[in-house]
Formats: structure tokens, C-alpha cells, sequence
């Protein structure tokens, strides 16, 4: 699904900015038809962002069900006789959407876009209602999947992840234009060879009649380098300038379409010519072994939750560059576009994780808890949840799928895997990513309950990606026990599978402000004590090729005993000052 953009061809709004907004703890405004009407009370709420946290009440904030957004759009004169979409970049985590009185749109899964073809509802400089109940259930179908207790003071939420359950339109919301012959989609796939560069497309198109497509490449100068005719086809660049991390360079590549000899629309995408590829224990990029430093990351930010805006994207990139991280993964769903794009142009790789998180029922908020049924099951995680799945999917590879900077898929964090049903959920869903997307390898997050002699699942994977916690949930405060621990965890997986080893998840609690001179949890030395370890241990173990700390920032969780206003594994704090441990990576990561 392209994204809207502005040309002489096609325009957009954003429908950011304040929206009427109600919350329906009595789940009757779908009954009542709330779309019909302007929505009850004056509460006003702003989109982009999570609603939970805006108006401190514990009514908003812990709200289990469906809240209503509403706004007036109107629509510009100039529109008319073109297409015009109504897009939701995300809506967590399903919504029904509404112009006027008319449904146009319903969509499942919280962090991927879905859009309307609303031409024939809306009239160019005439205004439209558009009414989105947005429900944040999570379910046994959900993905992340969680269920919803009824107790005496009313529905409570349960999941089995460590993160809140922030909710609402946390993304842009664009009302855009385009010719009505358009430019649907466009694959790209990118070599290299020597010098040499190829760019493979793929373009769809909709609309009546003959058309005539032309593609031209464009280097970052603007100058032509290359160009052809119809809908597929090979462009070859000669001396071509990488995408490579740490340098962003990117190409544009202009889908033209004519027709009866005149233009009739254009899409520009920017392209990153690299490849990847997995030989032995190496990763490659552009056939050169590449070495993960970074983070697990999280949208996740005071006041305004999972809400994304441009500020916070380009400071957080900014402490990126300063503490020498060249990747994240975007840990534990799909980030918003706006931070695929950066990084593209940054330079940064991303591991792209769909949001199937807590698909392990013997964890709850990242705390081990002895599960009470089994995960794999009718009545649990079941063949629906795995149809929710294999869409999150499609839809995370069908946007994803032309930035450079996503060089492998992550399907899942930490589910169950040493199970004969957990590997029978897992192969169609391995076996699907690699059709969608047979240029990137495939992994999931392995965690420390199934280990390297136990796992059923690793083995359908390109990588082997861990998290592992020695010195925190096991060996706690004793980093010579977990060392020798880490090591033969390490050595084994190393021994059973010849794949790289990204740990993906490593880190320990940390209050800022805590300090001692002997090793102590939740103090600001101990975590850096503790990154340090791991550090020599990844040194002596050859397959480890990446290290992403857990996790860049504190972030907010739901309420637990063992969570001090969140999780505190962040090497910054929730407001992105640095803790000692911040010092420690950057001391490793940008040594010369
Ligand atoms: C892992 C999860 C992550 C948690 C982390 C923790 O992947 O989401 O936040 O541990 O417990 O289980 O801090």
C-alpha cells in the first residue's frame, strides 16, 4: 500500500489536530449510531496519539472497549473528478469507520495502514463527517493476543506482554487525491553486482484504458541514470552508489503513467540499492559481514503514549547516533512509516517485528509466571489467532516491503517455541513470509524458558535471535554465575545451528539516580557492570553478530509489582536522559 504523496498529479491533507472525541464504557454507540450525530459530550481529543494518558482519569486511561473520534472534513474544490482516499496510518487495535452516515471501512491489527476509496461518498468543496470507533480488546483472536476479565469493578484487560496497552489513533490520518487511473503499487528488489546495481520492479495499476507506464531512476543529484517502459522490468545502474548503514543513499525511482499520449499520474519511491544475505554465522550487507549494535526500541513516550510525532523521532535518532547504535528492531509491532523512511534515509537497519507479542502464556509482563493453560490451544492462542497473524503479516511486508533499511523480518517476540504446537503454528508462517518476500531472511525471538537444546522453532528460521536476561531474572546480582551461564547458552546455540546470533534483548532494571560501588541491582553501575559482561562474552562467541540492548528508553508497562512506573531497562530515561550504562555502550560502540 503507497503511501500519499503530493505532486502535480496527486495531493493530500492531514486530518491531524484536535477530534471530537467519547469514550463508550457502556458499548452503546455502535446501537445508537453515534456516526449519525455529532459525538455526546465536549471531550476533545488529539490525533496523532494514544488517548490513555492525555486527560489524566483513570476512566480514559484503563478504558476497556470502544472509544469514538469524530471530525469534519472538508474536501477541496479542486478535487473533483479525482479518486479520493480516506487513510488510517494505524488504529489499535480495530476500528469501523464512518463518512457520514455511510461504513466505508473496518480494519483488525493496531500498527498497520488501511484506507477507503471514498470518491463516491464525498463532493469536492462540500464538508464530510468522518465518525472511527476505535476498540482496544485484546482477544484470543487478537495479535497480541490477551483477554478480558469481568470482575466486580467492572472489565479489566489482561495481556501477556510488557508493554501498556495504549490505544486510539496514534498515527497521521490523511484524506488524499489521485487520479482515477493511479498507480496501485510498487515492488522494488535491488542487486549489486561489482559495481553495478539492478533494481527489479513491479508496478500495479488501476484504472480504465490503454496505459503506458515508463519508470526513470534518479540519483540524489536528480540526474537521470537509468529508465524503461511497461509495468516490470530490470533498470541497470552502472558505478552505482549503495545503501549501506551508516550512509542512507538513496535513489528516486518516478512511476509515470500515460495515456492517449498525455501524462496521467506519477508515483516517486525512494530506493536504496543493497542486498542481503546470511552465509555461515555472517550477516551481509551489500556482501560485507555486518555487526548489530543497537536496541530493542519502543514508541512509547509521556502524555502522548505510542503517538508518533517528528520531534521525538529526530531526537531519539539523534541519541542513536550519539551512543553509536547502527539498528534497532522495531520490538514488539510495527513502528510508524514516518521511522522506516527516516531510517532509510539515515542509514540505520531495522529489524521489522510484526505485533505478535505474549503468545506465551507461561510470561506475563515479562515476568515468568507458570502458565495456567497450555498456549497453543482451542481456547487460546488458536487457528484464528494464526489467521490474525498471517494478515499482520501480509500487511507488515506489503508496507515494508521497498525500504532499504529493513533487512530482515522478525514474525514474533518471545512465544512459546519448544512445543510440537508451537512449531506447527510457526512453519505456515515462516513458509509465507519467505513467499511474500524471498529476499530477506526470516526470524522470531527466541526466550530463555525454551533454550537451544529445547527450541522446535529456531531451526525454520535464517537467524537465531535471543533475549536473554542472566544477571536479572536468573542469577540476579551475581554477574560471575551469569557470565559462565551466558557463555554456555551461547556456545550451544553456536554448536546446534550455523546461523548468525543476534541477541536481541539484554539489559537489567535500572532507577537513574540509583548508585553502588558493589554490584547492585537497579543501580546505575550495575547495568553498566552488566553490559559490560555480556560484552566480553559476545567478544569470545564468533556466531554473536549482533547486540541489541533491552531497551533504548523506560517505558510505560501495566501496573506490576516488579515495574517501577514502567520498565526500567532503558539506557535512557522515559525522557531520554542518559543513565551510566548509556556511556558504557557509547564507549564500545563508537571506539574507533
Ligand atoms: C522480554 C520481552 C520484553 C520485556 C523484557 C523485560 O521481550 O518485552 O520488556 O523481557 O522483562 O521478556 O524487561
Amino acid at each position: 500500500m503507497l503511501r500519499p504523496i503530493v505532486n502535480t498529479w496527486r495531493d493530500r491533507r492531514t486530518l491531524t489536530g484536535l477530534w471530537r472525541f467519547a469514550v463508550d464504557p457502556g458499548g452503546v454507540g455502535r446501537d445508537r449510531k453515534w456516526w449519525q450525530q455529532p459525538l455526546p459530550g465536549s471531550v476533545e481529543m488529539p490525533v496523532p496519539a494514544s488517548y490513555n494518558d492525555v486527560i489524566p482519569d483513570p476512566a480514559i486511561r484503563e478504558h476497556v472497549g470502544d472509544v469514538w473520534y469524530q471530525t469534519d472534513v472538508p474536501v477541496p474544490a479542486g478535487w473533483a473528478g479525482e479518486r479520493v482516499v480516506l487513510r488510517f496510518d494505524a488504529a489499535t487495535h480495530r476500528a469501523v469507520v464512518w463518512v457520514d452516515d455511510e461504513r466505508v471501512a473496518e480494519h483488525e491489527g493496531g500498527y498497520t495502514p488501511f484506507e477507503a476509496d471514498v470518491t463516491a461518498l464525498v463532493r469536492p468543496g462540500e464538508t464530510s463527517r468522518v465518525t472511527v470507533v476505535v476498540d482496544n480488546r485484546l482477544s484470543w483472536e487478537s495479535i497480541p493476543p490477551g483477554y478480558v476479565e469481568q470482575t466486580a469493578e467492572g472489565p479489566r484487560q489482561r495481556y501477556y506482554h510488557d508493554f501498556f496497552n495504549y490505544a486510539g489513533l496514534h498515527r497521521p490520518v490523511w484524506l488524499y487525491s489521485t487520479p482515477v487511473t493511479h498507480v496501485r503499487d510498487v515492488t522494488v528488489r535491488t542487486g549489486l553486482s561489482g559495481t553495478t546495481g539492478t533494481v527489479d520492479y513491479d508496478v500495479t495499476i488501476a484504472g480504465d484504458g490503454e496505459v503506458g507506464t515508463r519508470v526513470v531512476l534518479r540519483d540524489a543529484s536528480g540526474t537521470e541514470v537509468a529508465s524503461g517502459v511497461g509495468t516490470s522490468g530490470t533498470l541497470t545502474v552502472a558505478g552505482a552508489h549503495p545503501w549501506r548503514p551508516g550512509e542512507g543513499y538513496l535513489y528516486t525511482m518516478d512511476v509515470e503513467l500515460w495515456q492517449d499520449g498525455s501524462p496521467a499520474d506519477r508515483y516517486s519511491l525512494d530506493v536504496g540499492i543493497r542486498t542481503v544475505a546470511i552465509e555461515g554465522t555472517r550477516f551481509l550487507i551489500n556482501g560485507e559481514p555486518f555487526y548489530f549494535t543497537g536496541f530493542g526500541m519502543h514508541e512509547d513516550h509521556a502524555v502522548r503514549g505510542k503517538g508518533h510525532d517528528d520531534v521525538s523521532m529526530v531526537h531519539d535518532f539523534a541519541l542513536l547516533d550519539w551512543i553509536g547504535a547502527n539498528s534497532f528492531r522495531t520490538s514488539h509491532y510495527p513502528y510508524a512509516e514516518e521511522i522506516l523512511d527516516y531510517a532509510d534515509r539515515k542509514g540505520i537497519v531495522v529489524i521489522d517485528e510484526t505485533a505478535a507479542v505474549g503468545l506465551n502464556l507461561g510470561i506475563g509482563g515479562g515476568i515468568l509466571q507458570g502458565a495456567r493453560q497450555p498456549t497453543f490451544s482451542a481456547e487460546t492462542v488458536s487457528d484464528a489467532a494464526r489467521r490474525t497473524h498471517l494478515q499482520a503479516i501480509r500487511e507488515l511486508v506489503a508496507r515494508d516491503k521497498n525500504h532499504p533499511s529493513v533487512v530482515l523480518w522478525s514474525i514474533a517476540n518471545e512465544p512459546e517455541s519448544h512445543t510440537e504446537e508451537s512449531r506447527k503454528y510457526f512453519e505456515p508462517l515462516f513458509a509465507e513470509t519467505r513467499r511474500l518476500d524471498p529476499t530477506r531472511p526470516v526470524g522470531f525471538v527466541n526466550m530463555m524458558l525454551s533454550p537451544s537444546d529445547q527450541c522446535l522453532v529456531t531451526d525454520l528460521a535464517d537467524v537465531v535471535m535471543i533475549n536473554r536476561y542472566f544477571g536479572w531474572y536468573t542469577q540476579t546480582g551475581d554477574l560471575a554465575a551469569a557470565e559462565r551461564e551466558l557463555e554456555a547458552d551461547l556456545t550451544a546455540w553456536a554448536a546446534r545451528h550455523h546461523k548468525p546470533i543476534l541477541v536481541t534483548e539484554y539489559g537489567a532494571d535500572t532507577v537513574a539516580g540509583l548508585h553502588s560501588v558493589v554490584p547492585q541491582p537497579w543501580t546505575e553501575e550495575y547495568q553498566a557492570e552488566l553490559l559490560d559482561m555480556y560484552h566480553r562474552v559476545f567478544d569470545r562467541v564468533d556466531a554473536v553478530t549482533g547486540e541489541h540492548v533491552w531497551n533504548f528508553a523506560d517505558f510505560a508497562t501495566s501496573a506490576g509489582v516488579f515495574r517501577v512506573e514502567g520498565n526500567k531497562k532503558g539506557v535512557f530515561t522515559r525522557d531520554r536522559k542518559p543513565k551510566a550504562g548509556a556511556f558504557t555502550l557509547r564507549r564500545r560502540w563508537r571506539r574507533p
